[in-house]
This record gives C-alpha cells, structure tokens and sequence, in this order.
C-alpha cells in the first residue's frame, strides 16, 4: 500500500515502520505523507488502541530528512515541506491513541523531531539522538526547537540545537530526552509489552488524557485545570467510566469498549 512505510496489526496494537535503510530511513516527501497517511489508517481502526513507530533496520529510526531533497530547496518550498512536516508531527502528538517511539538507533534531525512529537520514547541501548541542523546551514524545521523546549527546558534546548552533537542512549535517559533505555534485542519486546498494557486501558480515559497534556500544557494552570476537571466530567457520562468502576469493585480485569 505505501512505498516508504510499513504497517502491521497486532492485537490492539499498530506497528508503523519508516522503511527506507538503505538511506537509514530519512524522510523525503513522500514518506512524510505516507506516515500521515498510515496515521490517519490507525486513527480510523477501532481494534487499533495503541501505535508504535519505529525504523526498518537496525541501524536507524530515522537518520534526518532526507539531505538530497533539502539540499535543492528554495525559500517557497523550503516553507511548504517545513509545514508539511510540522502538520504530520501535529497530527502524531494530538493523536488520540498514545504513540511509543521505539528509537532502534540514529533520531538525528528530523528523525529526533519525530521521536519529539511522540507520546513517549524508549530507546535501544544503541541509539544517538541529536539535532544536527546547523552543521548544514539550516534550523530544526518540524517543531525541534519547539518541542525540545518544552520537553527539557532552555538550557538543554540551547544546548542540543547550538551545539549539534548527538547524544548516546544513557545521555538522553539521563536528560530526560527518552523515558527509558533497554538492551537492543529487548527494544521491541518491551515496546510491545507496553503497548499491550495501555491496550487494556478506557480508550475514552486516553483520549481526553492526551488531549489533558496537550492542550493544557500550553495553557495557565487556572486554565489546565478547567480543561482537565471538564474531560473529567465528560469521562463520568462513559460507559467505560462505569465498567472501570464496577470491574475494580467486583474484583475483576476491566472490559473497556471505548464508548
Ligand atoms: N538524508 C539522506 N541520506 C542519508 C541521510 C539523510 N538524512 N542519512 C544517511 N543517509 C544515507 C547516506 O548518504 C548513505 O547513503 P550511501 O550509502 O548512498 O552513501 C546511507 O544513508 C548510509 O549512511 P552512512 O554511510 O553515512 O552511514 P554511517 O553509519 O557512516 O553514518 C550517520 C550514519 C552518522 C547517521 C550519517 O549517515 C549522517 O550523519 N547522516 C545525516 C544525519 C543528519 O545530518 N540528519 C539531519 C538532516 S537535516 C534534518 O533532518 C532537518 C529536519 C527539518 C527539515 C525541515 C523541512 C524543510
């Protein structure tokens, strides 16, 4: 169905996977539509509960946008493929399924924005995550120096943009870059472990905790807390409110349906 990009249902679970190692999975145009494109697929599918994106290879998640295609960019389309990117990385951090990064080895440049956008990030002991940009003459351009900010604060933001280097696994676990760092040959067991476990979760309750973070995280406190108490409210008129309610009072695993 897609050239660049792969997608397999497992369960609850959607694996996407950028397919392209023998550039080490860098993004041209096409695979940021494709992945747009297999988002928007998982978005669809209801048995999908949880989504994993990682790289074909092993040696990258993805190594950057592609060099070959930025290198020919004018001012106009420099701006057009920027936004192209920051639209799809948008729609993969407000999407309402949680999205695990399993970073399989390079996040450089775009590839480090991706793993970004992300709901969260394990890594393989192997992996190196940096943001390169200005060793080419350009800037992070799908929402890097944005969410970079936002995620480690400005002295580390500062740091990762002005400085360039990448940053091994430990570095980036230490800084709060990805939640966790496990073996390579555990990378995708422990991904998928955890992607089954959110599977199990009130897909409602995800949504609007998603929508909670997102949303609130750029807002005031004041402001956070009211989106929060009213998704709230609305989570108590779900069905999956009162099954989670009556399964943890009869002793039993809950059976959420999402409505
Ligand atoms: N684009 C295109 N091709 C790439 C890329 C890339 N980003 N990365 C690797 N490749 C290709 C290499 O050219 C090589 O191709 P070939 O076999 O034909 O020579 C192949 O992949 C394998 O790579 P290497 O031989 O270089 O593998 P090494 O193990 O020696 O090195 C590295 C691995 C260190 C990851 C190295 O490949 C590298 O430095 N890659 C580039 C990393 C980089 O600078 N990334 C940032 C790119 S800029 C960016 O992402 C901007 C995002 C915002 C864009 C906004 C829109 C306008």
């Amino acid at each position: 169905m897609y050239e660049n990009v792969t997608t397999r249902v497992h369960g609850a679970v959607m694996t996407i996977t950028i397919d392209r190692p023998k550039v080490l999975n860098a993004l041209n145009g096409q695979t940021i539509e494709e992945l747009g494109q297999a988002f928007a697929e998982a978005k669809k599918n209801d048995a999908v509960r949880c989504v994993i994106l990682t790289g074909g290879g092993d040696k990258a998640f993805v190594a950057g946008a592609d060099i070959n295609e930025l290198s020919k960019m004018t001012p106009i389309s420099g701006k057009f493929v920027s936004e192209q990117g920051q639209n799809v990385f948008l729609q993969i951090e407000r999407f309402p399924k949680p999205v695990i990064a399993a970073i399989n080895g390079f996040a450089l440049g775009g590839g480090c924005e991706l793993a970004l956008a992300c709901h969260i990030r394990i890594a393989s002991d192997k992996a190196q995550l940096g943001l390169p940009e200005v060793s080419l003459g350009i800037l992070p351009g799908y929402g890097g120096t944005q969410r970079m900010v936002r995620l480690l604060g400005k002295g580390k933001a500062f740091e990762l943009v002005c400085v360039g280097d990448r940053v091994g696994a430990a570095e980036a676990e230490r800084i709060g870059l990805v939640n966790r760092v496990v073996p390579a040959d555990q990378l995708i067991a422990t991904v998928e472990e955890m992607a089954k476990k959110i599977a199990t979760r009130s897909p409602v309750a995800l949504r609007a905790a998603i929508e909670a973070i997102n949303s609130g995280s750029d807002m005031p406190l004041e402001e956070g807390q009211v989106l929060e108490s009213t998704l709230f409210g609305l989570l108590c008129a779900t069905e999956d409110m009162k099954e989670g309610m009556a399964a943890f009072l009869e002793k039993r695993p809950p059976n959420f349906t999402g409505k």
